[in-house]
């Protein structure tokens, strides 16, 4: 007994609609081909003789040095999903402009996004990464070669968004806007399997993960948040706390899903002095993670607005992150009033 594939839950999820054509079944497929391959260079990569856990000479539009996986994670990506005709153009973390697909290939009517590598710096260390993806629609009436623009849609307008988690084990968790699943690879059958249905985020927590290496960065609102959680029990929240940091988005993102906590990756005076609206980026890291969070029931803030209705201006803009249980989140959000 094999147990529910991801394509079988999308079928199920796609007969809701009388007019679905399969096309964007048939473009999860890709997606999960994509993460399937990621994974196994990521787990056995050391192995390989193109030793590919090292780094590449180059940079990304971050300004970030490139692993050698984030080069192959993007090329696995763009080879799974440019010929299949399901997308009409890509964009990428590790690509400064949207990818056109090769001429001879048609276009379809998806729009995908991707971090291919999110957290690569832990391939050093053994430690948990992943990959993020989010697929929009072509705004209605467009047609011809895609341009930019019509990528810089809020997170709402998102179809799907999901993450693959390559851990102890691999895992893909992703939402329609029909709540959140996830999906364990049985490598016996190299399928991803329903193993965590339904996933819903604890109202409540005691965790929460944030790097304290900036905490004389901070702006008040956070500084006060953290403050009262390090207080514990003889402070005003009156119990104590944990924290976690994976230093991988989807890795710590995955925990909350998992047991409840607050992820914050929020802007501070270092960031600011910079020019940049936080660290993370929000077309294919906080969109996608927020949909997915707010599809599990919890909160997804930037601590002033609800992220998924952040009107994109361009393509690798980035944001502050607070996400998780919900009534953590929205005191966050409440610190965040009382100090404008
Ligand atoms: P720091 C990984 O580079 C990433 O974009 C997120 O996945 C992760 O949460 C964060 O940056 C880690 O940032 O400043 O702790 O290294």
């Amino acid at each position: 007994m094999i147990g529910t594939t991801i394509t079988e839950l999308i079928i199920e999820e796609q007969r809701r609609f009388a007019s679905a054509t399969g096309d964007f079944t048939s473009l999860i497929n890709d997606v999960v081909i994509a993460c399937k391959a990621i994974g196994s260079a990521v787990r056995y990569g050391k192995l390989s003789d193109a030793d590919v856990l090292g780094s590449a000479d180059t940079e990304n539009v971050q300004g970030e040095t490139q692993k050698k996986l984030d080069v192959i994670s993007n090329e696995l990506f763009l080879r799974r999903n440019e010929f299949t005709g399901h997308v009409a153009a890509m964009a990428s973390e590790e690509m400064d402009s949207i990818y056109h697909l090769p001429h001879q290939y048609p276009r379809g009517k998806y729009l995908l996004l991707f971090d291919p590598l999110d957290g690569s710096t832990n391939t050093d260390v053994n430690g948990a990464l992943g990959t993020i993806f989010s697929i929009l629609r072509r705004p209605e009436g467009a047609t011809g070669e895609p341009d930019e623009a019509e990528f810089l849609q809020s997170g709402v307008n998102q179809v799907c968004a999901g993450y693959a988690l390559y851990g102890p084990s691999t895992m893909m968790v992703l939402t329609t806007g029909f709540g959140v699943n996830g999906f364990t690879l049985d490598p016996r059958i190299g399928e991803f399997v329903l193993s965590h249905p339904r996933i819903t985020v604890p109202q409540d927590t005691s965790e929460f993960a944030i790097n304290a290496a900036y905490t004389r960065l901070w702006e008040a609102p956070i500084k006060r948040y953290i403050d009262e959680c390090l207080a514990g029990k003889e402070g005003p929240r009156g119990r104590d706390f944990n924290m976690r940091w994976a230093g991988a988005m989807i890795a710590d993102v995955h925990r909350v899903l998992s047991r409840g906590g607050i992820f914050l990756y929020p802007i501070d005076s270092k960031l600011r002095a910079k020019g940049s609206a936080g660290k993370l980026r929000l077309m294919y890291e906080a969109n996608p993670m927020s949909f997915i969070v707010e599809q599990a029931g919890g909160v997804a803030s930037t601590g002033l607005q609800r992220i998924l209705e952040i009107p994109p201006e361009s393509l690798h803009q980035r944001c502050p992150v607070v996400m998780g249980s919900s009534n953590e989140v929205e005191r966050v959000v409440a610190y965040h009033r009382e100090a404008a």
